[in-house]
C-alpha cells in the first residue's frame, strides 16, 4: 500500500531494540507505514494533552487550555455550562478509569464465566489445574473446602468437599461479583487490615464490579458530579473493583485452570520466529483462546500437517499480554511488545497472527495487506473493519476445535509467503513466572538450606525498596528507552522490581530477565541477594491483570511484619514509564489507593487543571498514603523512586 505519512521517522531514533530498529527500516524500504512514521508527522492535541477539552455535549467542544503566561490572579476558565477546566480534567480522568477498568473486568468476566463451565464440566477443554489455588481463595468467597460428615460409628469426620462442588460455589460467587449492586466485593478484605479499614472509613470499598464503572459514566454525564474531590473517589471505587476485584478474580481463575506460574525459562524477541517454520503470533490479552491455541500447536496431526505443506514445524509466540499468559505458564517464547506488532508482520514470516482484545491496532490490517500474513480475530467484541481479516469466533464449548481451525488457517497461508522472509536474529534468554507464590517461595521463607525472608533484607538494607514497574510502550517514547532507563536506575539503587506487561517484555529483550544480570546491573546489595537465591533482579509476574499479583506481593510483605502496618508503610514505589492505555490509568489509580506512590512517564492529561493536579499529585497523600506523580525524564523519574523509597525507610527507623 501507498505510505500515507509524508515524513518518516528515523529508526535508531525511534527505539533502543535493535530488532525493532532493523524491521522499521524494512518497513520503510518496503514502503509500508507504521506507528512511527504517523507519530512524526501527527503531532498530538495541546488542549487535550491537558485534559481540559470537553466533549461530553454537542455544545462543545469546549477548549480551556492553560493560557501561555500561565494563570494571573483567579482562574476563570469556564466552558459553556460553566465546567471549571477541574472538572472537565477530573470527568476525562474518571473516564479513562472506567474505560480502563472495564475492559480488565469484562476480561475477568469471561475468564469467570468459563471458570463456572469448566466446573460444572461444561467443556471437556478446561479443567481444574491448580487445586491447591482453589483451595486458598475459596475461604475469601466464604466457600467452605470441608464437609462434616457422619463417620461409621456415628462420629462426626471432617472431609474434603469434591474439587468441581467447591470450584462451582466459587465460580458462582465470582460471577455474582459483578452484578453485586450493594455490600462489599469479597477481595477487598485481603488487603492489610489497615488499608481495608481506610476504605471502609473513606467509604470506597466497592459494592460490586459494574456498578461502580456505570457510576463513574453517570456522574461524568454533562451536569451531574461538578465537585473532582468526589469524582476522584468514584474513580477510587472503580478502580478497587479492578485491582482488587475484576483482574484479580481474572488472574486467580486462570491460575486454578491453566496453572499458577512459576519460574521457568523463555526467549523473547522477533529473531524467535523461524523462517522454515510456520509462524503464529498470538496477541491481545485473554488466555483462553491461547492456552487452547497452545495445545492445538502441539498435536502431532497439526505438526503433520505444517510438514506437508513443506514447513518443519510450528512456532507459536506471543505479543503484548497475551505473550505473558503463555510465557509465564508455558515457557513459550514472545515476539515482541505492544509497538512491536506492526514489524513482526513486516518479518514477512509470520503466517498468521491470531488478535483477542485490547491493544491490537488497527493498523496490522494495512500493514498485512502488503505481506502473506492472516490476521484472524477471534473475539464478537474487537473486529477491525477491513475486507483482509478473518474472524474464526471462539466459543469456550468447541475451545479446541476453534483452536484447531485457526492454526489450519495459519498452515495454509505457509506456502503464501512473498519468498523469502527477512527474520532479526535478536533474542534473549529470560526466567520469568513469579507469581506472588513464587515470590514467596523464592523470598518469603527457606530456600536452598538459608533463610531469606525478603523483609530481612529490607530492612537490613541489602535490598532498599521495591519497585512496580509497568505498563505500556507509546508511539510519542523513544521505544523501550524510558522503561530501560528507569528499571536500570532503581537495579543500581538495590531497588527490586516486579514488573508486568510491555515493561516485562523491554527488561526481557534487554537482558534483565536473567538472574546473571544481577551482578551486571545491581547495587552490591541486590546483587548479593539474587546471586545467593538465583532470581534475576526483575521478577517477571505476568499480564496486565496480574498487576493484582503485585498488590498481593505487598500485601504478603506487609503481613510479613517489620515493615509496618499497611502498604502505604513499605519502601515502595510504582512506575509507568512509557503508558498509553486507559488501563493504566485504573491500575495508577488502584495503585495510589492502595497506598502507592506512583509515578507517569510521557505525560498525563491533567496539567491544564492544576488545582485537580494537586489533588492527585499531592492531597491524596493525605487521604491513602499514596499519590500520582508525572516525571518524564526516566533518571528523574527513577530519583524520584528512590527518594519516596527512602522517606519510607527513615519513617520506619531503618539505616539509623
Ligand atoms: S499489553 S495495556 S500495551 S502493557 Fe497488556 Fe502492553 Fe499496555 Fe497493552
Amino acid at each position: 500500500e501507498e505510505s500515507a505519512s509524508t515524513k518518516k521517522a528515523d529508526p535508531k531514533a525511534s527505539s533502543v531494540d535493535i530488532a525493532t530498529i532493523q524491521m522499521l527500516a524494512k518497513a520503510q524500504r518496503d514502503n509500508v507505514e507504521t506507528i512511527f512514521d504517523r507519530a512524526v508527522s501527527m503531532k498530538p492535541c495541546n488542549i487535550g494533552e491537558q485534559g481540559t477539552c470537553c466533549k461530553i455535549c454537542s455544545q462543545g467542544p469546549c477548549r480551556l487550555p492553560l493560557p501561555k503566561k500561565g494563570i494571573e490572579g483567579k482562574d476563570t476558565r469556564k466552558g459553556l455550562c460553566g465546567a471549571t477546566p477541574e472538572t472537565i480534567a477530573a470527568r476525562n480522568f474518571a473516564r479513562m478509569v472506567a474505560a480502563g477498568a472495564a475492559a480488565h473486568s469484562d476480561h475477568g468476566r469471561g475468564v469467570a464465566e468459563v471458570f463456572l463451565t469448566a466446573a460444572r464440566k461444561g467443556t471437556h477443554d478446561y479443567g481444574i489445574k491448580d487445586e491447591q489455588k482453589l483451595l486458598e481463595i475459596a475461604p475469601d468467597f466464604e466457600v467452605p473446602t470441608t464437609v462434616i460428615v457422619d463417620g461409621p460409628n456415628g462420629e462426626k469426620i471432617e472431609q474434603m468437599r469434591d474439587i468441581y462442588d467447591i470450584a462451582e460455589e466459587v465460580g458462582v460467587k465470582a460471577l455474582g461479583q459483578w452484578g453485586q449492586q450493594d455490600g462489599e466485593i469479597y477481595n477487598a478484605k485481603r488487603a492489610p487490615k489497615a488499608r481495608y479499614e481506610l476504605w471502609r472509613k473513606l467509604d470506597v470499598v466497592p459494592r460490586g464490579i459494574d456498578r461502580e464503572i456505570v457510576e463513574i459514566m453517570h456522574r461524568t454525564h454533562m451536569g451531574v458530579d461538578q465537585d473532582y474531590h468526589n469524582i476522584v473517589k468514584q474513580c477510587t471505587r472503580a478502580a478497587i473493583g479492578d485491582g482488587w476485584g475484576g483482574s484479580m478474580i481474572a488472574t486467580d481463575l486462570q491460575d486454578i485452570m491453566f496453572g499458577t506460574p512459576y519460574p521457568t525459562q523463555g526467549e523473547i524477541n522477533l529473531g524467535v520466529l523461524k523462517q522454515d517454520h510456520v509462524n503464529i503470533i498470538v496477541h491481545g490479552h485473554e488466555p483462553l483462546l491461547s492456552e487452547m491455541i497452545v495445545v492445538a500447536s502441539q498435536l502431532p496431526d497439526m505438526v503433520d500437517y505444517a510438514k506437508s505443506k513443506g514447513a518443519h514445524g510450528i512456532v507459536l509466540a506471543g505479543m503484548c499480554c497475551t505473550a505473558n499468559e503463555i510465557l509465564c505458564r508455558h515457557g513459550l517464547p514472545i515476539a515482541g511488545n505492544y509497538l512491536q506488532q506492526e514489524l513482526a508482520i513486516v518479518t514477512g514470516a509470520v503466517d498468521a497472527m491470531v488478535v483477542d482484545v485490547q491493544c491490537i491496532m488497527e493498523n496490522i490490517a494495512n500493514v498485512a495487506d502488503c505481506y502473506h500474513t492472516k490476521i484472524i480475530t477471534t473475539n464478537p467484541r474487537a473486529m477491525i473493519e477491513s475486507g483482509h481479516t478473518t474472524h474464526i469466533e471462539f466459543d469456550e464449548h468447541n475451545a479446541l476445535e476453534d483452536a484447531k481451525k485457526i492454526v489450519k488457517t495459519a498452515i495454509d497461508n505457509f506456502p503464501n509467503r512473498h519468498g523469502e522472509a527477512m527474520i532479526p536474529s535478536a533474542k534473549e534468554k529470560m526466567v520469568v513466572g513469579f507469581s506472588y507464590e513464587a515470590i514467596n517461595y523464592h523470598l518469603g521463607g527457606t530456600f536452598r538450606g538459608s533463610y531469606w525472608p525478603l523483609n530481612d533484607n529490607i530492612i537490613n538494607g541489602r535490598i532498599r525498596g521495591i519497585g512496580g514497574v509497568v505498563g505500556c510502550n507509546n508511539a510519542r517514547s523513544m521505544h523501550d528507552s524510558a522503561h530501560l532507563t528507569v528499571v536500570k536506575e532503581l537495579l543500581k539503587n538495590d531497588v527490586i522490581v516486579l514488573t508486568t506487561g510491555c515493561n516485562a517484555m523491554a527488561c526481557g529483550k534487554a537482558g534483565l530477565l536473567s538472574p546473571e544480570s544481577a551482578k551486571v546491573f545491581c547495587g552490591p546489595g541486590l546483587a548479593e541477594v539474587c546471586e545467593t537465591v538465583g532470581i534475576p533482579p526483575v521478577l517477571h509476574m505476568g499480564s496486565c491483570v496480574d498487576n493484582s499479583r503485585i498488590l498481593m506481593a505487598a500485601t504478603q510483605v506487609v503481613k510479613a511484619g517489620g515493615l509496618g502496618k499497611d502498604i502505604s508503610d513499605l519502601p515502595a514505589a510504582g512506575s509507568a514509564p512509557e503508558w498509553m492505555s486507559e488501563k493504566a490509568i485504573s491500575i495508577g489509580h488502584y495503585f495510589v489507593v492502595s497506598g502507592v506512590y506512583t509515578v507517569f512517564g510521557v505525560g498525563l492529561p491533567v496539567t491544564g487543571a492544576p488545582r485537580f493536579q494537586k489533588h492527585l499529585f499531592e492531597e491524596l497523600e493525605g487521604i491513602y498514603g499514596g499519590m500520582w506523580d508525572m516525571i518524564v525524564d526516566p533518571y528523574e523519574h527513577a530519583q524520584a523512586m528512590i527518594r519516596h523509597i527512602d522517606k519510607k525507610r527513615a519513617a520506619l527507623g531503618l539505616d539509623k
